[in-house]
């Protein structure tokens, strides 16, 4: 879909109507949907972890706040203004949600923001191919507040296409005062598709998701869209209380994740102008751009190096080249898959290995507030992905290469 969602799709109607045909016997598999050339996008999903950070001040921001109350609020804040990106931003005005690139076992995406909150280092790559798992890192470096997560979806479909996100993620607080850093695990939010019979998809979110901190606190979001609680899309209400005292509201929040929202002390029972702490615009706040290194700088590995042919065809609607270019990949993925069972290896993870300390500290103690089973649903995502520091100070090496080790890998893992 071009510009306009329900333009182009009335332009390319019987596919869209052939395209719907064929979810409606979907088996779950998001990656074998078959989706009519319009709906493809030339972004990879391992690119979506730069979501978590396009307001790095606001994601940096509990680093500094001495309360420990006011910390989590900040933490739900940041929480909040990420919505809008993750599931809004590809499809800012009419509903042109694409269909991304499904990532290749290895793949990296590596970037960094540079802005008043000095830089903030992103990680991003796909750990696991069957289930596809995608892990990331982001840390900003003057404050050392760091993101880790990894993330799957389970698809269904019922009236349309409804995702469960499968995985978590987990913010480390330096503590202000020197004491311990503080955890925040973060559960991730259900979605399904609307405007699919319309040719125009948009990501509506439901459910409730939860921020439960080491510090004795935690959120809860519930999600509705049109239609529900204020008959307005994208909407939520929030409240932040001592975690098992879920009446004790010290905060609340509501309004739309895309629109404006409201930040009250107290329940939202009693708010009023005099409760209001802050009100916040995600469509007026300026998002830090993302910087990646030039195509042709980049290690062979990385996304839009990877994926610049397949992307150059998307471009051009070239659908025989799309084909090529993506069964090229493929086809070098299997035959390494297979080469490496034959000789009793698997494939090494760059920055990312799976926790062996079994159960995992985060997940055994913060897990049970939230309903995340200590095992982290790891044979949904292949393990319980944590980023490795001495991986990631090893990668640094291996990506000094020359131009005939980058030919190299590029032919025997990318077939290109
Ligand atoms: C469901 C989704 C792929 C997964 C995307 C995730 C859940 C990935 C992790 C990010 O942090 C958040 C996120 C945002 C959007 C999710 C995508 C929306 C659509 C896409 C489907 C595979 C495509 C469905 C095809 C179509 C034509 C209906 O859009």
């Amino acid at each position: 879909m071009s510009s306009s969602g329900a333009a182009s799709s009335q332009a390319s109607g019987s596919s869209w109507t052939a395209f719907l045909k064929s979810i409606a016997s979907f088996n779950g598999d998001l990656a074998s949907l078959t989706a009519p050339p319009f709906i493809l996008s030339s972004t990879s999903l391992t690119e979506f972890s730069s979501y978590w950070c396009e307001h790095p001040a606001i994601f940096a921001a509990p680093a500094k706040e001495p309360d420990p109350k006011k910390r989590a609020l900040l933490v739900l804040k940041w929480f909040l203004t990420t919505l809008k990106q993750q599931y809004a931003s590809r499809s800012e005005q009419y509903g042109n949600e694409k269909k991304p690139l499904n990532p290749f076992l290895g793949e990296l995406f590596l970037g960094k923001w540079e802005d008043e909150a000095g830089t903030t280092d992103l990680i991003s790559e796909q750990v696991s191919h069957h289930p596809p798992a995608t892990a990331y890192s982001i840390t900003n470096v003057p404050t050392g507040v760091h993101l880790e997560g990894y993330n799957a979806q389970k698809a269904s479909f019922s009236k349309t296409i409804n995702i469960k996100q499968i995985g978590h993620a987990v913010l480390t607080v330096p503590s202000p005062s020197g004491g311990e850093p503080e955890t925040y695990l973060i559960t991730l939010p259900a979605l399904h598709i609307e405007g699919l019979i319309f040719g125009s998809p948009f990501i509506e979110l439901e459910g409730a998701t939860y921020i439960t901190s080491s510090t004795g606190y935690t959120a809860k979001i519930d999600y509705a869209g049109k239609g529900w609680i204020s008959g307005k899309k994208n909407s939520f209400t929030a409240s932040l209380y001592p975690t098992g005292k879920e009446k004790d509201i010290l905060y609340s929040v509501a309004g739309q994740w895309t629109k404006d929202f409201q930040i009250h002390a107290g329940s939202a029972k009693h708010s009023g102008k005099d409760t209001l702490i802050e009100s916040y615009d995600p469509a007026k706040a300026p998002t830090s751009k993302l910087i990646v290194a030039p195509i042709e700088q980049q290690h062979p590995l990385e996304s839009r190096r990877a994926w610049s042919k397949v992307a150059a065809a998307i471009a051009k609607s070239d659908l025989d080249t799309v084909s090529i270019e993506k069964a090229k990949i493929e086809n070098a993925q299997r035959e390494m898959r297979n080469k490496e069972k034959a000789e009793g290896r698997v494939w090494q993870r760059q920055y990312f290995s799976v926790n062996t300390d079994a159960p995992d500290k985060v997940l055994s103690t913060l897990g049970p507030v939230v309903g995340v089973p200590d095992h982290g649903d790891a044979e949904k995502t292949g393990g319980v992905w944590r980023f490795d520091p001495v991986k990631a100070e090893k990668a640094k090496e291996l990506h000094r290469m020359t131009p005939e080790e980058i030919a190299k890998v590029a032919k025997e893992l990318l077939g290109q």
